[in-house]
């Protein structure tokens, strides 16, 4: 059976790349780009449609017209614009789901992706190597809702038979689409302004270690879980998944020696300082190792040139 997909939310960071990856594995007009903006550039490598996915109707119309056989779940409001809009960061982040959830049953939709994310673990999570099962106490508005979000994916599967997968997506590191508001985001900015203006100003400190994973890895790992057979995807809330762990200290020193001009200076009380605090410095996810191959191909070192590189040659 031909597959017939939807990406919803498909303009930030992740539905971009995203996008290339799915028309160019199964098609261009196989893959139907959705969000609620229009593309800054108009999308003219497959069908566009503009969407609310908190308006039930329009889904309704969206998923009548295309008949998905794979819906990936991408519009959310991230850790740090969501603790300046926590009742919106809530309906978005849990209606959302619910209703692509709800739709996807009717529709009798194959597979369904949903992102969850490093902010499900709070303070009293395991800061190294954090497991999978362990003590989670978001502290976030996003974190809860992404707690939430795996809870209810599970139950869904387990209630209903719908096939969810989920990656717990630590900072994603990448080029082609800028993230937007979250608390890992200085690891792409600084890249920027490494080759802008040689300096940055960092918003978390200087030892503030985190989770992070290069965008080809990213979609790598979404397209290998997507593909995995159904029994062997035995997590149906979401798969921990890392790349590598480092501080913006050791970032910027792996920049420095690409841009030798490089400096890098820290602001102190930023609010999104508070939430990284709570997030774990490294994550364990030898669940997803042993269910479907999970292995990251990029290191410090390689992401950073590969990101200097691409950025210079795209200016
Ligand atoms: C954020 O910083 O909010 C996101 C995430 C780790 O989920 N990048």
């Amino acid at each position: 059976m031909e597959e017939q997909i939807i990406i919803i939310g498909s303009n930030g960071q992740i539905g971009t790349e995203l996008a290339i990856a799915l028309r160019a594995k199964f098609g261009q007009h196989r893959v139907v780009t959705s969000d609620i903006r229009e593309p800054q550039m108009p999308d003219t490598s497959g069908p566009f449609e503009t969407i609310d996915v908190l308006d039930r109707k329009a889904l309704h119309v969206l998923f009548t017209k295309y008949r998905p056989t794979q819906v990936y779940l991408l519009a959310a409001m991230l850790s740090a614009t969501g603790e300046k809009y926590p009742r919106q960061a809530w309906d978005l982040n849990i209606n959302g789901l619910l209703n692509v959830l709800d739709l996807s049953l009717k529709y009798g939709v194959n597979k369904v992706f949903w992102p969850s994310s490093i902010a499900v673990f709070g303070p009293h999570s395991p800061k190294a190597n954090t497991p999978q099962y362990s003590v989670m106490d978001p502290n976030t508005v996003y974190g809860i809702s992404k707690l939430a979000g795996e809870r209810i994916c599970e139950y869904y599967h387990s209630r209903y038979g719908l096939d969810v997968r989920s990656i717990r997506y630590p900072g994603i590191i990448s080029w082609k689409a800028a993230p937007g508001g979250g608390t890992t985001d200085y690891a792409v900015h600084i890249f920027h302004e490494a080759l802008k203006n040689n300096t940055y100003t960092c918003f978390l400190s200087a030892n503030t270690a985190l989770p992070m994973l290069y965008m080809d890895d990213a979609i790598r790992g979404t397209l290998a879980l997507m593909d995995a057979p159904t029994d062997a995807v035995n997590i149906r809330s979401s798969y921990n998944l890392t790349g590598v762990s480092f501080t913006p200290a050791m970032l910027a020193n792996e920049i420095s020696k690409v841009v030798p001009e490089f400096t890098i200076t820290y602001v102190e009380n930023d609010p999104r300082q508070a939430i990284a605090d709570t997030w774990p410095n490294s994550i364990d996810d030898t669940e997803a190792q042993q269910d479907w191959g999970w292995k990251p191909q990029f290191d410090l070192t390689s992401i950073t040139e590969d990101m200097l590189t691409n950025l210079k040659n795209n200016r």
